[in-house]
């Protein structure tokens, strides 16, 4: 049974860079993977690719042919991906019926796991043509962790991508190692990775706006709370321990397992 991850976060919180860490950390560890870039924009591959969308389709030449721009031209791509699902499914069930861990590096545009039912059903068609077993690793830029109203987006970000997704989710605070830039945070590092207790954010999520705003951000505080599945890994692409906690969980929440050929 093929297994893999669908790396998604927003614009820029470091997906391609950890696809290619965790290949190589993988690789290490005597996983065999393949990594498969999804991003139709991504012209700068910083992993070698098993498969690249963009043979399928490019990001510059559906803009220049459908006057789109960058967002619209990204949806349009994932559409006409769809629509040539078969391509895809060609390309991949070699990788996987080769044994490999397949790596999707995603694009960044949020509305893509958060609103768009395409690319949902890409991942769905994969899981039922291809049998595989996903876990989605949903990176959000530890950065956001130092304002009360960020961290409640990304909070929020995160839950709607679990349950638009339906996936086993993941969640890690990408380039944790460049946190302490951003000041002290105002609650302990724990805190922010546990998502507990979030009601003593209510305070500084409303300064500066009218009493009415403090309802809201409790509320906000409630929604996460009630929903209990939310929490964080903190993510070092260049630490070793940082990428093995997080394949650990990952591996957990899809169920990975191996037969050594010698077995099978
Ligand atoms: N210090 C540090 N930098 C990181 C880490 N992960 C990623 N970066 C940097 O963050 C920047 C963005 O990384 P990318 O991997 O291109 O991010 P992305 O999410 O693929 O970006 P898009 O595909 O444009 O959405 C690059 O300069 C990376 O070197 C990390 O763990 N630590
Ligand atoms: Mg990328």
């Amino acid at each position: 049974m093929p297994f893999g991850q669908v790396v998604v976060g927003p614009p820029g919180s470091g997906k391609s860079t950890y696809c290619a860490a965790l290949a190589r950390h993988l690789a290490s560890s005597g996983r065999s993977v393949a990594v498969v870039n999804l991003d139709p924009a991504n012209d700068a591959l910083v992993y070698e690719a098993a498969l690249d969308v963009s043979e399928l389709v490019g990001l510059e030449a559906v803009q220049e042919e459908t006057g789109l721009g960058p967002n619209g031209g990204l949806i349009w791509a994932m559409e006409y991906l769809e629509t040539n699902i078969d391509w895809l499914l060609d390309r991949l069930r070699p990788l996987t019926q080769a044994g490999h861990y397949i790596i999707l590096d995603c694009p960044g545009q949020v509305e893509l796991f958060q609103l768009h039912a395409g690319f949902k059903r890409i991942l769905g068609t994969l899981e039922r043509q291809l049998s595989m077993r996903l876990v989605a690793v949903q990176l959000i830029d530890a950065h956001l962790c130092a304002d009360a109203g960020k961290y409640m987006a990304a909070l929020l970000l995160a839950l709607s991508t679990m349950l638009h997704l339906e996936l086993p989710q993941v969640n890690a605070f990408s380039k944790y190692d460049l946190l302490d830039r951003h000041g002290d945070l105002a609650m302990s590092q724990e805190f922010y990775l546990e998502a507990h207790g979030l009601e003593h954010l209510v305070e500084s999520m409303s300064v500066g706006f009218p009493p009415a705003f403090q309802d809201l951000s409790r509320g906000l505080c409630e929604v996460v709370e009630d929903f209990g599945l939310l929490s964080f890994l903190p993510l070092e692409v260049e630490s070793a321990e940082s990428m093995k906690r997080l394949v650990a969980v990952a591996d957990k929440a899809n169920g990975y397992y191996h037969i050594p050929p010698t077995m099978a």
